[in-house]
């Protein structure tokens, strides 16, 4: 309220604002505009100076986005950045996929194409060709209309929004997560309400899965708990169960009705095949049981910065699906109200196929650009797993201590090395190698040309501290 104002109020609360506001225009603080009025003090400023916000705490950086951030400060032209999962070509270049350059193209050319609002659950073709790409065309879920899909901020806002809903209408709290995990998973679940505990899931001994723990973990789980489980190629360590282990989870799981709630943001990363790679899932899905999943199309479509992913949960019966539908709009809708348009719009360009479209020719070419996108895929993960060997021979020509196989048996975009904080820290100073701290290192971010100096950044770092 202006300062005129409130000396003309002449009612008692307006006698009480006139005095502050004069109190206020007095004294050295106070501001004058070039009319000669006095101008309110900013609300926001402490009554005696400074800031309210003077005792906020400066927030330590995120462990993996941080890296870049430390990156990008380096001065040095040796400096490779091996922190975030973000793919990048033989030339150390981000890639945009010459699909996704296409779809965009028809996008930008189609006159009926406008800005409005979506939906609050996303664009319905994007929903409906997602759901069909993780749980498989002849998905006897989809068919039976079990699966209710909201289009959501990537594989994060996908989390998110999942966890949420499993607060507001989920019986048990306590979510599961393996033992490592992705930094970001425990904030994201702990900031919506749930419980947050850990199975073993990694045995740093043989650097592959710690198997027996994981089934004693999920068996100690109190009934009804929530699994989070990375659908392919597990992050940090690279480190998946075999089928048959994944069936002997499924069926501990599905025996004390724990719920599965997927985690899918390497689709196609792991073996370079889509449909391979969400075997985990399907079976889970095969049997007729319930889960969530949340997927991510930032790796396997390149669009990290559109934020493009889709929550699912599928239900024991359509009639629910349509509540839960319901509800997740709730959770949605006073949270970003509904999801951006672009990027979906992009994925379901290069998904659409015969169920949507029937004009032969433009069928033609919309099936071609699902397969020139499952062949840049494949590109993709082969560089990365050559990433691997050439790695992996380097450290054997220059005689490196110790076992690295496990560089060439992981799988997907990173490689859990085993150093530790010191030898990273060490790899950092030394040779401007940026890596989180546990010791992962993104396969996609190396080339041929930045591979020896990582073998020597790592030779070095070994031998160091022998
Ligand atoms: N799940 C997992 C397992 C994951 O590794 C990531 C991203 C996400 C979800 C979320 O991705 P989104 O961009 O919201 O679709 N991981 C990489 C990037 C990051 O930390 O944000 C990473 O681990 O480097």
């Amino acid at each position: 309220m202006g300062i005129e104002n409130a000396r003309d109020q002449s009612s008692s609360p307006g006698r009480r604002l006139a005095t502050l506001a004069r109190h206020l225009s007095v004294g050295d603080t106070s501001l004058i505009s070039s009319r000669g009025e006095a101008i309110d003090t900013a609300p926001t400023a402490g009554f005696h100076g400074g800031s309210v916000f003077a005792n906020v705490a400066q927030a330590p950086e995120d462990p993996i986005l941080g890296v870049t951030v430390a990156y990008n400060k380096d001065p040095s032209p040796m400096k490779v950045n091996l922190g975030v999962g973000a793919y990048r070509t033989e030339e150390g270049k981000p890639l945009v996929l010459n699909v996704v350059k296409k779809a965009e193209k028809m996008l930008l050319n189609n006159p009926s194409r406008v800005k409005e609002y979506l939906p609050i659950t996303g664009l319905a073709d994007f929903n409906k060709l997602s759901a069909k790409l993780i749980f498989g065309a002849d998905s006897r879920a989809i068919q039976e209309n079990r699966v209710a899909t909201v289009q959501c901020l990537s594989g994060t806002g996908s989390l998110r929004v999942g966890a949420e809903f499993l607060a507001r209408h989920y019986n048990e709290r306590a979510i599961f997560i393996p033992q490592p995990t992705w930094g970001n998973h425990p904030k994201v679940f702990t900031l919506a309400g749930l419980s947050v505990k850990t199975y073993r899931y990694y045995d740093p001994k043989t650097r592959g899965l710690n198997f027996q723990g994981l089934l004693e973990d999920l068996n100690m789980a109190p009934s009804g708990a929530i699994v989070l489980l990375h659908a392919c190629a597990h992050n940090p360590t690279g480190v998946d169960p075999t089928l048959d282990q994944w069936e002997q989870i499924r069926r501990l799981m599905r025996s004390k009705s724990l719920l599965p709630f997927f985690d899918s943001a390497y689709q196609g990363f792991a073996s370079g095949n889509l449909d391979a790679d969400a075997q985990s899932v399907r079976m889970f899905v095969a049997d007729g049981g319930e889960c969530l999943m949340a997927q991510s199309y930032a790796k396997n479509m390149g669009l990290y910065g559109e934020r493009v992913g889709a929550l699912s949960i599928v239900c024991e019966s359509a009639d629910v699906a349509v509540k839960v539908e319901s509800q997740l709009k709730l959770v949605i809708r006073p949270m970003y109200s509904n999801p951006p348009i672009h990027g979906a719009s992009i994925v379901a360009t290069i998904l659409k196929d015969s169920s949507v479209d029937k004009a032969y020719v433009f069928l033609c070419f919309l099936r071609e650009m699902y397969h020139e996108w499952t062949i840049e895929l494949k590109a993709m993960a082969n560089r990365i797993i050559s990433m691997r060997q050439q790695l992996f021979n380097a450290l054997s020509a220059r005689g490196t201590p110790g076992d690295w196989s496990h560089i060439i048996k992981q799988i997907g975009m990173f490689t859990f090395t085993g150093l530790n904080k010191e030898q990273v820290s060490f790899m950092t100073r030394e040779y401007h190698i940026y890596m989180t701290s546990d010791g992962r290192i993104s396969m996609a971010g190396l080339n041929t040309k930045t591979i020896p100096h990582l073998a020597d950044a790592i030779h070095a770092a070994v031998n160091r501290t022998k």
